[in-house]
């Protein structure tokens, strides 16, 4: 665990070590947090559950616990708090894992507490840390000339194999959620059984090529990050690095809104969460474009060896998927350990993602997993997949 612990900080580390102070400070957008309130708030988490909780000892400085709290402080206003600056982070960060790694010296792993048994608590921080890399990785598409420091360029040339534009999924019973073991968060359990009616899902993520074609028979807005050449066709600007748009690559950077308009301009709709991870059965996230290095998403179509049950590819990695369903609770769901994560998420405004983007962090992704957001966003790595009813 302690190993783990440490291969998670090192890559936070390494996502901002190409960064100047004020780079670090710099408020890019006020739906984003400054990269050094992430970094503080990533440190306190952990000193608030592994120190505090679990190790029963008092915080470094105990007027932190409000400064990054996510809930208390929304991030239009993180820029303006006084939190830890670039200099008094580090510190901090190494002083609390300091401790940390004392206390989890002295605990056993598999007691009657839920909060340790299988590890739970350690398991919680590693995900956190990571969801956090991938909101760092938001604001740093807005950083100009960001140089990454480390860079897999694999995903970017895996081959694209042809098929269907669509797959078949079976109805009937699906079993749909985290089992009772192992790592999962509270809104991915009780798992339950559904029935499904039969559907049909796209073979791979909608590709630019498909969206370009969208825009000049629509009018719609391009995706985040989009503008015009000046010839009829778009350019990408990202990292400070602006590149013709790659009609191979799957679309991203779109809202729900866009995803939703533009299924339904293809006489298709978004698939539900349910029949999403029904179609997802199979599907490996070890070959999957996934942990951040490749910097952009693989050509629609790749990693057709590692194909899901029903034939469809890419449902892991790559992009998000928006889905057509609410956040909601599973029947009989319990929180745990804390409301704030899932609970007060719940209800008809955030719409869910699932499968993970390139810029999520490999061992944060499952199946199961279920992403947030509100249908307007745009910052987020997320793409479409469109379903239809099999009639
Ligand atoms: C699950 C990505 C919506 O970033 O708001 C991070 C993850 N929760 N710290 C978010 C999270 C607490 C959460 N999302
Ligand atoms: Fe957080």
């Amino acid at each position: 665990m302690a190993e783990r612990l440490d291969e998670a900080r090192r890559h936070t580390l390494k996502l901002v070590e190409p960064l100047s102070e004020e780079q670090l400070n710099r408020v890019y957008d006020p739906i984003l947090s400054p990269l050094i309130w992430d970094l503080g708030h990533i440190a306190n988490f952990e000193e608030l559950w592994l120190v505090q909780r679990i190790g029963g000892r008092a915080p470094l400085r105990g007027d932190l616990g409000e400064l990054y709290d996510a809930i208390e402080q929304p991030r239009k206003i993180r820029g303006e708090l006084p939190i830890l600056t670039a200099d008094e982070v580090r510190p901090y960060m190494d002083g609390v894992r300091e401790r940390t790694l004392e206390v989890l010296d002295g605990i056993d792993l598999e007691p009657e507490d839920p909060l340790l048994a299988d590890g739970f608590v350690y398991e919680m921080l590693l995900a956190h840390e990571y969801q956090h890399n991938e909101t760092m990785l938001q604001l740093l598409q807005m950083v100009e000339e960001y140089e990454p420091v480390e860079v897999d360029r694999a995903p970017a040339s895996e081959p694209v194999a042809e098929g269907p534009k669509m797959v078949r999924a079976e109805g009937g019973p699906h079993e749909i959620g985290a089992p009772a073991v192992g790592f999962a968060y509270d809104n991915e359990r009780p798992r339950h059984r559904v029935d499904l009616e039969p559907f049909w899902i796209d073979r791979t993520p909608v590709s630019n090529a498909d969206y370009m074609t969208y825009l000049e028979e629509t009018g719609a807005e391009p995706p985040m990050y989009w503008e015009r050449d000046g010839e009829g066709g778009w350019v990408r600007t990202a990292m400070g690095r602006s590149e013709a748009v790659d009609p191979q690559l799957p679309v991203i950077h779109v809202s729900w809104d866009e995803a939703d308009a533009f299924a339904r301009w293809a006489g298709k709709r978004l698939p539900t969460e349910l029949e999403w991870e029904a179609a997802a059965q199979g599907a490996s996230r070890e070959r999957a474009n996934l942990d951040q290095f490749s910097f952009g998403p693989a050509p629609a179509g790749a990693y057709a060896d590692a194909a899901s049950e029903c034939g469809a590819v890419q449902m892991l990695g790559d992009v998000w998927e928006w889905t057509s369903s609410d956040f909601t609770a599973y029947p009989d769901f319990r929180v745990f350990p804390y409301p704030e994560y899932s609970e007060v998420f719940f209800g008809d405004e955030h719409r869910v993602l699932r499968g993970g983007a390139w810029a999520a962090r490999r061992d944060a992704i499952r199946i199961s997993f279920r992403n947030w957001d509100l249908p307007i966003r745009r910052q987020i790595f997320a793409g479409i997949r469109c379903a239809k009813d099999d009639v």
